[in-house]
């Protein structure tokens, strides 16, 4: 059988999700984000994937990130934090870009805070992904292994 080449993942996190597992343990766990990036790089190997991974309290950094996708990766895997529910900027940006995103959410906003209901990301993403905890990171790397 013809070997399957490595297909390039940028995952991205959004704000505040640098605090992970050091705040909040009853609504986001015990995981931290260098957990998710170990666990993400592991399950990639098995997957023929290589992943970048990247975190910013940034939305302009994360629409640069975004931006420069374009050239490098097949996909991108987001949780773009609390910016999903506020940002235009960030629909735009995937919307222009062209690429796959597959959103994931720790927790499952619509079992939240009625300002959770609302993502502007959702309409532009591939796919979504949500209250599965960690897991569903890992979840995302069976979806990006399609693309
Ligand atoms: O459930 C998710 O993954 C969220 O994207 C997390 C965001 C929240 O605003 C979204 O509605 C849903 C918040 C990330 C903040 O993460 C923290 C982690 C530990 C302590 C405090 C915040």
């Amino acid at each position: 059988m013809a070997e399957r080449h490595t297909r390039r993942v940028l995952v991205l996190n959004g704000p505040n999700l640098n605090l992970l597992g050091t705040r909040e343990p009853e609504v986001y766990g015990a995981t931290t984000l260098a957990d998710i990036e170990r666990m993400m790089q592991e399950k990639a190997a098995t997957l023929s994937l290589s992943i970048e991974f990247r975190q910013s309290n940034h939305e302009g950094q994360l629409i640069d990130w975004l931006h420069e996708a374009r050239g490098w990766c097949e996909s991108v895997i987001f949780n773009p934090g609390a910016y999903t529910h506020t940002s235009v900027a960030l629909y735009d940006a995937i919307k222009a870009i062209e690429l796959p995103v597959i959103e994931v959410h720790l927790s499952n906003p619509h079992a939240r805070e009625s300002f959770r209901h609302t993502s502007f990301v959702s309409p532009v993403a591939r796919g979504v992904i949500q209250g599965f905890g960690a897991f569903g990171y890992l979840m995302a790397l069976e979806a990006a292994a399609q693309f």
